[in-house]
């Protein structure tokens, strides 16, 4: 069966005791689970969040965008250092929540552009520190997912394949495949070919309209994700992420200045029920 999450940047930028209420929310919405921004650790209430989840019956995911100080492709080994024991800790953190998922751009810095296409040199240091992140993270039996991105949000990593090639290179039992159909939508040639090519690999789904709108009012192929999704026979996650300017510093990240939707809770709750109507065609579920 499919579980399906909704991303908390759609209310929120970090997730401190203010956001632990969005749990909640997600449920009464019908959601299984909330994909949870790690960025303010500090600021995470693990004991009070933990107890919300539980007493809701609802799962979480840890999301991922690294900062440049946390930059583990990095020429700087301080840099990279940095970047290892803050996923050591997003790691930690994720599965004193009871997750089992953190995932996201962990390969590089979120945002960073050089001009240039990645070097030998940046892929292995990726390669080294993932591969070091994954062995801690087997201890916590935590998976790690690589979200490829589109082009103007990094230089590092855009298609399924690359994404792939990554795992593979880092070679560690418990690194996986994250895609992003907004994504999918800029960089891939369609929406059926890379996800068969993940095929085991692929661990974690991120559904959104090709302007991060409401799911299933726009263009993405959503026939070809979930007859792709049926034919691997994909059992996890579908979740719902979507941006407003209102959450300032992921708005000016993801450049969304306009609204995509009549209202947040209209891109939960309709987005919901169209992804769910797929999964129930295609997947059974
Ligand atoms: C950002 O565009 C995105 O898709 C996020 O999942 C990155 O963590
Ligand atoms: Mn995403």
């Amino acid at each position: 069966m499919v579980k399906f999450g909704i991303h908390l940047f759609l209310w929120t930028e970090i997730f401190d005791e203010a956001a632990i209420p969005l749990i909640r929310k997600a449920k009464r919405l019908g959601y299984d689970g909330v994909e949870i921004p790690l960025r303010r650790l500090d600021l995470i209430d693990i004991e009070k969040t933990r107890r919300e989840l539980e007493g809701q019956n609802m799962e979480c995911i840890g999301s991922v965008g690294l900062s440049l100080e946390h930059d583990l492709t990095s020429d700087d080994e301080e840099t990279r250092r940095r970047g290892i024991e803050w996923m050591k800790r997003c790691v930690r953190i994720t599965s004193e929540l009871g997750g089992d998922l953190v995932c996201g751009v962990i390969y590089t810095a979120w945002g960073k552009i050089t001009g240039r296409w990645r070097t030998e040199d940046e892929w292995r240091r990726s390669v080294d520190a993932l591969k070091e992140i994954c062995r801690f993270a087997r201890d916590y039996d935590v998976t790690l997912g690589i979200e490829p991105v589109n082009r103007f949000e990094t230089y590092f990593l855009n298609t399924a394949s690359d994404a792939v090639r990554l795992a593979r290179d880092i070679g560690e039992p418990n690194i996986k495949v994250h895609l992003d159909t907004f994504h999918m939508n800029i960089e891939e040639k369609n929406f059926y070919d890379p996800i068969k090519r993940a095929g085991d690999l692929l661990w974690h789904m991120h559904c959104c309209e090709n302007d991060r709108g409401i799911p299933g009012t726009g263009h993405v192929n959503w026939d070809e994700v979930f007859q792709a999704l049926s034919e691997i026979g994909y059992n996890r996650w579908l979740v719902i992420e979507s941006f407003t300017p209102e959450i300032m510093e992921v708005a000016a990240s993801t450049a969304t200045w306009r609204e995509l939707a009549p209202s947040t809770d209209a891109i939960a709750k309709d987005g919901l029920e169209f992804i769910r109507a797929k999964a129930r065609e295609f997947l059974g579920d």
